[in-house]
């Protein structure tokens, strides 16, 4: 079925923050202010005033009026706004709530780890399972991988581990590479221009856990080895690696069967492969020297190999057993790993490339915002974030461009009865939209830092409280947090809705969110017509609605890190 009617009060279902707007939708036809009620955890009145009618709102389809209890600034927990007979789910008002979120949206990385045991010390019982993928039945392997019988590529690779793309098996290097970027991205950019003091070694219940290295490099080292194994002897990189043949739902990686095989090589993973490495070198110079010349070796052979073959698109109809991820337009992937390059090198070719792209100085920001296959953004983060050797003016430019996007953003929220930062030329909302929209909050997140303007950093948390409540679904979208998270996520080890001796998701998973183009026959059934903030589902076969990604959770984990540390300032 379609799961709870929504609520008609709709709010933040984890925290709003002293100091910070506070704000609510009410569903209403009601033309005229109605009375708000704000109620503390006895159930005694603390605060009222009136709404303000909004009219129908777009996005959502509904009649709604602004709650706005942004005066009432007593920290505590269990408040609930009412309207007549009407309630909320509770919320607190604190500044603490991101402390172990950001955690937690890290924590998802291990549990998708391939090619290694999940242990209980670091899980618990519920979540461990055993290694997946090498090679012991009736699993086939991930250390001896051919290409796809078409190809005759005349060798196999050993690509053991990485990270597990989502409720799927197979591991994607345009998608895993940008997920891997950015949760090193959440530590540089602490690094540079924030506080990496929580983000050191210890904090991550993780085997590396006490190897005097920042635990969140640790995690997305993982990834970055992986993503190292799947050159192959050109330079070039293979697209992907997963299933002959799509498996159904529920299956542990340990007992997937099917063989395992890899796509051809292309331009975008190539290029997302030297972009990692590149940003990989510069992290680990002193860290660790010989992984730093590793990764910038393979850097510097991919490039050279992307420029040398600079249109090998990925097939967009190699879908059977794995998404086809294809991509046809690459100048933000070569604008992308040309300023990984630069940045960590200082070369002068580089520089040329990044300097001579149409793309330089933000000019593919835009307010739908940016994923596996507009990857322009991360570079401008980059250039504008780590020292280079590029003019002041220009990495001026490129901060510019983060505030004037953000400041898009920010005029949009206006006309929303449920802001979530995100807009596209029809209005529509895509697979994955709750990642859009957190790295759109990402946007107003750099804006802040770079301008120091309160505004940005409000418009973070406002996009937060969209995912975690604040939505025509009254869903928490994100698992573990809040009175109504989405449970059913499309997960084939996190397949509770079809076998109660599986567990649901741990907590800190972000759902892809609503999806107006119904890409699955559970979406087209149940939400024929849905408004695009409506169409969404909590149901596991919902793929197109409710998976969970590593990509998504990057971006969900690096704004979850952002606001902790900016949750006290
Ligand atoms: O996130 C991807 C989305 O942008 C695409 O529209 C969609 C269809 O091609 O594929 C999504 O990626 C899925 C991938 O193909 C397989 N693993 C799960 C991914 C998330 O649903």
């Amino acid at each position: 079925d379609a799961g709870p009617a929504p609520k008609k009060i709709n709010a933040d279902q984890v925290a709003y923050l002293p100091g910070l707007p506070k704000r609510a939708t009410l569903t209403s036809t009601a033309t005229t202010p109605q009375t708000w009620t704000l109620k503390n955890a006895a159930g005694a009145t603390v605060a009222t005033g009136q709404t303000t009618p909004k009219g129908v709102d777009a996005a959502s389809g509904d009649s709604t009026h602004v709650i706005d209890f942004s005066s009432y600034d007593t920290t505590g927990t269990g408040y609930t706004l009412s309207v007549g007979t009407e309630t909320s789910f509770p919320f607190d008002i604190s500044a603490d709530r991101f402390k172990q979120l950001r955690y937690d949206a890290l924590a998802f990385f291990y549990h998708q780890r391939s090619g290694i045991e999940i242990q209980a010390q670091h899980v618990g019982e519920t979540y461990a399972r055993p290694a997946g993928h090498l090679n012991v039945a009736p699993n086939q392997g991930d250390d001896n991988v051919p290409c796809k019988s078409d190809l005759a590529c005349g060798y196999t690779l050993d690509v053991r581990g990485g990270w597990y793309d989502a409720g799927d098996h197979g591991k994607y290097v345009v998608n895993g590479g940008i997920s891997a970027w950015q949760v090193l991205n959440t530590y540089e950019r602490a690094l540079r221009l924030g506080d990496a003091s929580a983000l050191g070694d210890g904090k991550l219940n993780i085997p590396e856990k006490a190897n005097g290295v920042p635990d969140i490099l640790d995690e997305a080292r993982w990834e970055v080895e992986f993503l190292l194994k799947m050159q192959a002897p050109d330079g070039m990189a293979h697209h992907k690696i997963h299933d002959a043949a799509w498996t159904g739902l529920p299956l542990l990686p340990h007992q997937d069967p099917q063989a395992r095989r890899l796509s051809a090589t292309s331009t975008a993973a190539t290029l997302n492969l030297a972009a990692v490495a590149a940003q990989a070198a510069r992290i680990w110079k002193t860290i660790d020297p010989a992984f730093s010349a590793k990764a910038q070796a393979a850097a510097v052979k991919a490039y050279a190999a992307a420029k040398a073959n600079p249109n090998k698109i990925a097939d967009p109809n190699d879908g059977t057993g794995g998404g086809s991820y294809s991509d046809n337009t690459l100048s933000d992937e070569f604008y992308w790993a040309a300023a990984e390059m630069f940045a960590t090198t200082g070369e002068a070719s580089y520089r040329a490339d990044v300097t001579g792209s149409a793309l330089y100085k933000g000019q593919s920001l835009n307010q739908r915002g940016f994923d596996w296959g507009s990857t322009g953004p991360l570079g401008d983060i980059t250039l504008a974030i780590v020292p280079n050797g590029l003019p002041a003016a220009d990495v001026a430019a490129i901060r510019q461009a983060f505030t004037t996007t953000a400041d898009g953003l920010l005029s949009q929220f206006a006309s929303m009865a449920y802001p979530a930062a995100y807009r596209t030329t029809d209005g529509s909302y895509e697979w994955g939209s709750n990642g859009l929209i957190a790295n759109n909050a990402s946007v107003l997140a750099l804006a802040h830092d770079f301008t120091g303007a309160a505004k940005y950093r409000e418009g973070v948390f406002e996009i937060l409280h969209y995912l975690l409540g604040r939505n025509p679904v009254s869903y928490s979208y994100v698992t573990g947090y809040g009175s109504q998270p989405v449970k059913n996520v499309h997960h084939r080890h996190w397949a509770n809705q079809l076998d109660a001796t599986l567990p649901t998701a741990p907590p800190g998973v972000l759902s892809g969110g609503p999806n107006s183009g119904l890409q699955d026959p559970i979406a087209a059934r149940l939400l024929p017509g849905c408004k695009p903030q409506k169409c969404f589902v909590d149901h596991i076969e919902a793929y197109s609605l409710n998976e969970v990604t590593v990509n998504w959770n990057s971006a969900f984990a690096w704004v979850a890190n952002w606001a902790a540390e900016k949750s006290s300032s």
